[in-house]
């Protein structure tokens, strides 16, 4: 792997997975293929990055406030923990998203790391480069994440192995994908790194 890049976990957490409040179809089967990303990036010393939807009880992301997804990933609760079989490394960087209670928010590139830096921002202090993506939902914040990562000049392969998509519409994840191969995104596999 390049000596810029970095892997990023988008959303890994109980309430994307099955039994969670909002849960993606299969959504826990990303976690092995990336627990063996994150071993190839430990190995490696590249560094580890994990966005977490980190909600307010209230904000017009859900149903009840004007939005359209029931209540999930409140902050400091069960469903907003990470997926307890995920091996995140004890120096993980955590990006937490969708904290504004006025608005929805998808891409990790709106959140921010504990000390409140941009994710952008983060990444041009440890010039890293290139992203490794994997995690949860393909045709929400996986899709934004990438596109808007693309869009900022970062070069992006998307995991496929490690990603499962809401599929509120048939067909949505296959469409989040190809719009991110046209958008200059790479389509790759865990045991491709
Ligand atoms: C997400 C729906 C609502 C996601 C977040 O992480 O993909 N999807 N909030
Ligand atoms: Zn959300």
């Amino acid at each position: 792997m390049e000596r810029d890049a970095a892997l990023l976990i988008v959303d890994v957490q109980n309430d994307f997975c099955p039994k969670g409040a909002l849960h993606v179809p299969e959504g826990d089967r990303v976690v092995e293929p990336l627990n063996r990303a994150i071993r190839r990036f430990q190995e490696e010393g590249l560094p580890i990055l994990a966005s977490r939807d980190w909600h307010p009880t209230v904000t017009r992301h859900f149903q009840e406030y004007g939005g359209i997804w029931p209540a999930h990933c409140v902050r400091d609760t069960p469903g907003a923990l990470f997926h307890p079989d995920l091996r995140l490394p004890w120096d993980a960087v955590i990006i937490s998203k969708g904290t504004d209670p006025e608005r929805d928010s998808y891409s990790a590139f709106d959140g921010t790391t504990a000390e409140g830096m941009l994710l952008e921002e983060f990444l041009e202090t440890q010039g890293v480069h290139r992203l490794y993506v994997g995690g949860l939902a393909t045709d929400y914040c996986i899709k934004a994440t990438v596109l808007e990562g693309l869009l900022l000049g970062r070069k992006i392969t998307l995991l496929l192995d490690a990603v499962a998509g809401v599929d509120l519409e048939p067909g949505d994840s296959v469409r989040a994908l190809e719009v991110i191969r046209q958008g200059g995104g790479i389509l790759s596999r865990v045991d491709e790194l």
